[in-house]
């Protein structure tokens, strides 16, 4: 019997929903998943069915929880191997996934997550490469400090940090953006996590009719 539900849009778009999807599966939380198709320009169903309108949303034993990196702190809780054990690497992995959360715009804009197609070439902007340096930079550094064994960013385990990066590998695998040799080694390592394989497949069962144009024509 699950004990909560959480709110999440298309797995072949809702990029912050797979971040929270990837919390709440890595901390073991027997939640029900609501899946609310995305409409082209803000989604009713979103609006009515979450504090912010915005998913994820998590309900869980009486919290409620929206806003992905609070959804990845109240996993933690469960789950206290969702941040690194070391406290300078636990405020490094913190610190990464709130640059996360809180940056990236042109990237974000320039490259739309979509599971389901292949964008190779497309995208490349001023402002979506300079993002492209400043994440490779900070996957080689964290990697370099604190990643030793890998192929995550922490070691062997994924943590937090490698779920709130997991759609951007999504995205590279998408756009194929140049990068470097680790770099694709690490999209390569989080495509093959068992859960992000489930979400691919999720998302590759979704019906066509909630497919949305401006995801689907990019050139
Ligand atoms: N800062 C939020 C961002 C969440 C967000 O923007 N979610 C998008 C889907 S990926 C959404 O709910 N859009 C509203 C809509 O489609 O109506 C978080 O970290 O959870």
């Amino acid at each position: 019997m699950p004990t909560g539900k959480l709110y999440i849009g298309n797995r072949r778009y809702s990029s912050w929903s797979m971040r929270g999807w990837l919390c709440v599966r890595l901390a073991g939380l027997d939640v029900e998943d609501i899946v609310l198709p995305m409409a082209p320009a803000g989604t009713p169903a979103i609006k009515v069915a979450t504090p912010a309108g915005l998913v994820p949303y998590l309900e869980h034993q009486g919290a409620r929880i929206w806003e992905s990196l609070a959804i990845a702190e109240y996993c933690a809780e469960f789950a206290p191997a969702l941040w690194p054990a070391q406290r300078p690497a636990r405020a490094h992995a913190r610190a990464i996934s709130a640059e996360m959360h809180a940056g990236f715009r042109a990237l974000r804009q320039a490259m739309p997550m979509n599971l389901g197609r292949d964008y190779a070439g497309l995208g490349q902007d001023p402002g979506s490469l300079a993002d492209i340096a400043r994440i490779e930079a900070i996957w080689t550094n964290t990697r370099a400090a604190f990643g030793a064994g890998g192929p995550f960013l922490f070691g062997a385990a994924m943590t937090a940090a490698d779920a709130m990066f997991a759609p951007v590998t999504a995205r590279f695998l998408t756009f194929q953006p140049p990068l470097a040799q680790t770099s694709r080694d690490y999209c390569a390592a989080m495509r093959q996590h068992p859960l992000v394989a489930q979400w691919y497949d999720l998302a590759a069962a979704e019906p066509a009719a909630w497919n949305l144009d401006k995801y689907e024509n990019l050139a």
